[in-house]
């Protein structure tokens, strides 16, 4: 893995067939913090990259096919003051599932990458979120290890053309590549709506605290084991 200082210096590797992740005809802005990274993913399936700057101020800049994922990320980003920058394509005319997985597992592998060796940072998280009616609880670990929980009860099957199947599944991508241990909670909500978006905006605050520098702990990892990013 490379260190966070290398992964926000390197330019990003050009994909195989020479796409060029664009947003309104421009180039994805640079992610150039201390905490951040690029990464790429391209599979027969989708094309993907994802920019994040932990340490950023909530800025975002989304092209997806994938119209409610993107207001999804707008949450992440403007809640976990994180900046966010993905560019996408994939194989919707099957349907939005590789999509959202693949610019998940490269979100993921973003942040992975921009926390390096996860020393200092606060490590857990958790945030409960509403949205008028709806109510989501998140509790998070940034522990190295992938787990997901995750009791939500969407009533409606899509939210526009967005497949609500696919929000579990985005989460679980997630944690995967980030190494999170993830549990959300569904307290209260009938909007689909509403549901969704108060999980996606108690996840980017519990994120946001997570990977916050704990200055009381002086540098050192937040484990007895001596290590996060270990399975
Ligand atoms: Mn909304």
């Amino acid at each position: 893995m490379a260190s966070p200082a290398a992964a926000a210096t390197a330019p990003p590797p050009a994909h195989a067939d020479g796409w060029t992740p664009t947003v309104a005809g421009h180039s994805l802005p640079a992610v150039t913090g201390p905490r951040s990274a690029t990464v790429q993913r391209q599979t027969k399936e989708t094309k993907v990259e994802v920019r994040i700057d932990i340490d950023g101020s909530g800025k975002c800049v989304t092209q997806t096919p994938v119209g409610f994922l993107n207001h999804m990320l707008d949450q992440i980003a403007s809640h976990g003051l994180f900046d966010v920058y993905v560019a996408a394509e994939g194989d919707t005319w099957i349907d939005d599932h590789h999509t959202v997985e693949d610019i998940a597992l490269a979100l993921g592998g973003a942040l992975a990458q921009a926390l390096g060796d996860r020393k200092g940072i606060h490590r857990f998280g958790e945030f409960t979120a509403p949205l008028d009616e709806a109510l989501t609880h998140v509790v998070l670990d940034l522990s190295g290890r992938a787990h997901l929980s995750c009791n939500l009860e969407i009533p409606a099957q899509r939210i526009g053309n967005f497949d609500t199947e696919l929000v579990e599944h985005f989460f679980m991508s997630f944690a995967n590549t980030s190494g999170t241990t993830l549990h959300i909670r569904q307290l209260a909500g009938k909007n689909s709506h509403h549901i969704v978006e108060a999980t996606f905006k108690a996840f980017a605050r519990a994120l946001r605290r997570a990977c916050e520098v704990d200055e009381r702990r002086a540098g050192k990892i937040a484990s007895s084991k001596g290590v996060l990013t270990q399975q």
